[in-house]
């Protein structure tokens, strides 16, 4: 059992941006939670969240919420239920456990009612880490509709491990290993020009969200900052901080994407050479999850990864005299997406008194040495069953004036053949109704011309095809892009996911949604209802 009492604290900086941080009794930021299958988290969160203070001027770049969200009556309060009410206000906040394979109701994994007011008690939070959870990197983070992307952009999320990688990969045992949380935030910097080291100077240009807009050259000013464990790399010149290594050692990292809206495209350079990575798990599920030894490590030298994913790889250190540079490459995110630089992340120092446990990014342990057997897989890998139906779902944009590029958009993320329609948080009508016990398949095709990234909650699934093509990427995740379109294209783009609803965890009614957060916001998510085997069909 892991006892955690967390407080969600803000912070209202001069230049209007707001940090959001949970808290421990003795001052730890955002910890990362350990367990192992078959353990019980009970977690309490305590909301001390405040609004905004009176500001001299309304901040124009801020996203208009699709919902007008009901401020909470100050007189005469009434405590409401967080597990009905359903309050969306931008102090409100609840926890998602991004990936894990738990119920969603109240208490557990249920997001779409429950809401937590500051002054509320601290609320608590039991959930049991299923035994056959795949063991790896998962996360928390709010998921307030409306809400989610002040949130999160501000810093609100924070890693938590299922333990036992090295039972399911032996390459893995007895290996250091640190946790990267890379998160985005506004610009520290907003008005400085492009470093001068660059070798292009691209025309700035704002995306229908405001931000900085893809320009297709790889520089120029990012919609976003990025950190690494809370340590800001800002823009113009992104000066990593270092990160003592022992020479030449082998290394698991566990990097989370936490952006709001920022792709990750990951690669480790020694003397400007890209090193290799050796990919162990994806989305917090080992890639020989399936028993297929052969995909225990696959060498890459880069990993792309969209908002809300993971990657989990072994790397060695530079040798000694050598540098090294964590860097993300530039991400092509579509004409009408926002603009991912290649920029500098960590600067890796080979020393040979680097400290085992207490670097300079303090999350470090070691997986044990000593192996125990795996849990047997109780299902049939997901790739070997048959789909009962195919649904065809489509992200699409709209803006609501389309005479001015510069009116706000509104996002959809639709069934096909029902009537878009941004997502209603006050609605209990689901998109899409399932039996606990099916697979299906799911084409989601994008008709907009910015990436998405897919993710539902509860389940992981398996990628079948890109637009038609088969893929062949035997093994799970949680949160897939969905490549952009254009014009010149004869079809929209798409990928198609084998959907598990088997697990007993999945009954009840939970979202899928873009994990670009401003989609989210803006109304890119959906409700699934997964009704008991035993549910009567009618
Ligand atoms: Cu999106």
């Amino acid at each position: 059992m892991l006892k955690v009492e967390l407080t969600l604290r803000n912070f209202h900086e001069q230049d209007a941006a707001t940090r959001y941080c949970y808290l421990l009794a003795d001052g730890t930021q955002s910890p990362t939670l350990r367990l192992n299958p078959g353990d019980l988290l009970i977690l309490t969160l305590k909301n001390e969240l405040t609004n905004e203070p009176a500001a001299p001027e309304p901040n124009a770049a801020a996203p208009e919420p699709n919902a007008a969200a009901p401020e909470p009556k100050v007189a005469a309060r009434q405590p409401l239920d967080p597990c009905r009410s359903g309050l969306m206000a931008p102090t409100s906040t609840n926890l998602h456990f991004h990936g894990l394979s738990v119920p969603p109701v109240c208490h557990q994994d249920e997001v779409l009612k429950t809401s937590i007011q500051p002054g509320d008690p601290p609320f608590e939070y039991r959930v049991r880490i299923p035994a056959n959870q795949p063991p790896g990197l998962y996360w928390y983070h709010p998921h307030i509709h409306g809400f989610s992307n002040a949130q999160v952009l501000g810093g609100a999320s924070g890693a938590l491990i299922v333990e036992g990688l090295e039972r399911v990969n032996p390459q893995t045992a007895g290996l250091p290993e640190r946790v990267l949380v890379i998160r985005d935030q506004d610009l520290l910097n907003p008005a400085a020009p492009p470093s001068k080291f660059e070798p292009v100077v691209p025309k700035m240009l704002i995306d229908r969200d405001g931000d900085s807009a893809n320009n297709g050259t790889g520089f120029g000013k990012p919609a976003k900052d990025l950190s690494v464990n809370y340590v800001a790399v800002p823009y113009p010149d992104y000066p990593p901080s270092g990160l003592r290594m022992k020479p030449g050692e082998r290394e698991l990292w566990r990097v989370l994407n936490a952006s709001s809206v920022t792709y990750l495209n990951l690669a480790v350079l020694f003397d400007r050479a890209a090193q290799q990575l050796g990919i162990v798990a994806i989305d917090g599920v080992p890639l020989n999850e399936n028993g297929d030894p052969k995909n225990a490590v696959v060498w890459r030298d880069h990993v792309g990864m969209p908002p809300g994913s993971r990657a989990e790889f072994i790397l060695s250190a530079p040798a000694a005299g050598a540098t090294g540079l964590l860097v993300t490459r530039t991400v092509d995110t579509g004409q009408g997406g926002e603009n991912d630089p290649n920029r500098a992340l960590l600067a890796l120092i080979p020393a040979a008194d680097a400290p085992h446990a207490n670097s300079a990014l303090p999350d470090r342990a070691s997986l044990p040495a000593r192996l125990k057997p795996p849990a047997l897989a109780a299902l049939p890998w997901l790739g070997n069953v048959p789909p009962v139906r195919v649904r065809k779902l489509y992200f699409s944009e709209k803006l609501q004036d389309p005479a001015d590029p510069n009116s706000a958009t509104t996002f959809y993320l639709t069934v096909d053949g029902q009537t878009p329609a941004p997502f209603d948080p006050g609605s209990d009508a689901a998109n899409i109704v399932v039996k606990q016990g099916e697979v299906e398949d799911w084409i989601i095709e994008n008709r907009s011309t910015e990436l998405h990234a897919f993710h539902i909650h509860q389940l992981h699934f398996l990628v079948m095809d890109a637009s038609g093509t088969p893929v062949d990427e035997p093994f799970l995740k949680d949160t897939v892009n969905v490549p952009y379109y254009n014009a010149t294209m004869l079809q929209y783009p798409s990928v198609r996911l084998r959907m598990d609803f088997r697990g007993p965890n999945t009954v009840g009614t939970f979202a899928y949604h873009c994990h670009l957060l401003e989609h989210e916001d803006g109304g890119m998510m959906g409700r699934i209802r997964v009704l008991p085997a035993n549910a009567s069909s009618d």
